[in-house]
């Protein structure tokens, strides 16, 4: 008999990383719209672990450009340590955010999971930003700008986590969907070769192309993919909750594609839901799009295909 497939959800409330209130009532408006639900339909063990308050932290002294650091940085130490140990156990960890600064505790805890395993870790950033920020470069200072540089190594603050923990490396990480990205910004994703495919390599090759062969580099390479959806990498239309909208975003249809050729992929170890402003959405459009979305990453399709015509 197989072992039946399971899933944790773990709820973060935290917001002071996007410089306005709202994102800590996302792990709410997700689990109203059913995200327990919809993994449960697909066969998944659900343990929903509620939702993380870590005190902030007192060893850290205030930094000027990287805004509630005592805050971020303890829901970081929690959130590496929690989806290390739901990964560790065998589950797919599912954060239910809470703002992008998440990702600095989430994807650092699948590192350290994924060098356990002796396999790279690939993370596929949906987003319309680079948040390849530091605290050197921010212009706004808010932290769910920075998670990529930090969970790369590149964004130093004083020590949030161990110096010797696993780092992943730039050229894993592929963003897609990319539309705002700073000045500076600009210029670290270039000099560490994050993959970029920006909204106009959608355009140009369509998200079916540049999906295929992000998980041909992933598959080949035996790593393990985890997956950061931000609620603006879709178009606002489609997804209006979110405190950062930028024009001109991926449709639903794409949004939807990408799902279910990653579930076929097989190779998603986890997932991060994050940006969701419940106080800016539509009566719960976006809530309901993101939970529709995860269900899609994990199985959930119209028609049966069990082979794809050549
Ligand atoms: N997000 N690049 C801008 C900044 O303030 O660093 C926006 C960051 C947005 C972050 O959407 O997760
Ligand atoms: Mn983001
Ligand atoms: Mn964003
Ligand atoms: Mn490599």
């Amino acid at each position: 008999m197989t072992e039946k497939k399971a899933a944790t959800l773990i709820g973060v409330p935290l917001e002071e990383g996007s410089g306005r209130g709202g994102c800590a009532m996302g792990p709410a408006a997700l689990r109203i719209a059913g995200i327990g639900h919809a993994l449960g339909e697909l066969g998944y063990a659900v343990t929903d672990i509620g939702d993380l308050r870590p005190a902030p932290a007192t060893d850290l002294p205030r930094h000027q450009n990287a805004r509630h650091l005592p805050v971020v940085a303890a829901f970081t130490r929690a959130l590496e340590e929690r989806t290390y140990q739901a990964a560790h156990a065998g589950t797919v960890p599912i954060l239910l955010g809470g703002d992008h600064s998440l990702s600095m505790g989430s994807v650092s805890g699948m590192a350290r999971h994924a060098t356990d395993l002796g396999r790279p870790l690939y993370v596929l950033w949906l987003d319309a930003h680079a948040d390849f920020n530091s605290p050197e470069t921010s212009p706004s200072g808010n932290m769910h700008g920075m998670p990529v540089a930090f969970f790369c190594g590149k964004a130093e603050f004083t020590p949030i986590l161990p110096a010797a923990r696993p780092l992943v490396d730039p050229a894993h990480v592929y963003q897609v969907g990319i539309r705002s990205v700073d000045e500076e910004e600009r210029v670290a994703i270039r000099k560490n070769h994050v993959k970029v495919f920006d909204m106009r390599a959608i355009d140009e090759e369509g998200v079916g192309a540049i999906i295929r062969r992000i998980i041909a580099d992933v598959s080949n390479a035996n790593g393990l993919l985890h997956v950061s959806l931000d609620v603006d990498f879709l178009d606002p239309d489609v997804a209006p909750g979110v405190g950062t909208t930028v024009p001109g975003g991926a449709t639903f249809r794409e949004a939807h594609l990408i799902m279910e050729m990653l579930h076929d992929s097989g190779l998603v170890s986890s997932l991060d839901l994050v940006e969701l402003n419940p106080f800016l959405d539509d009566r719960g459009k976006s809530a309901r799009v993101m939970v529709e979305l995860a269900a899609s990453l994990f199985g959930r399709r119209v028609l049966d295909r069990p082979t794809r015509p050549a």
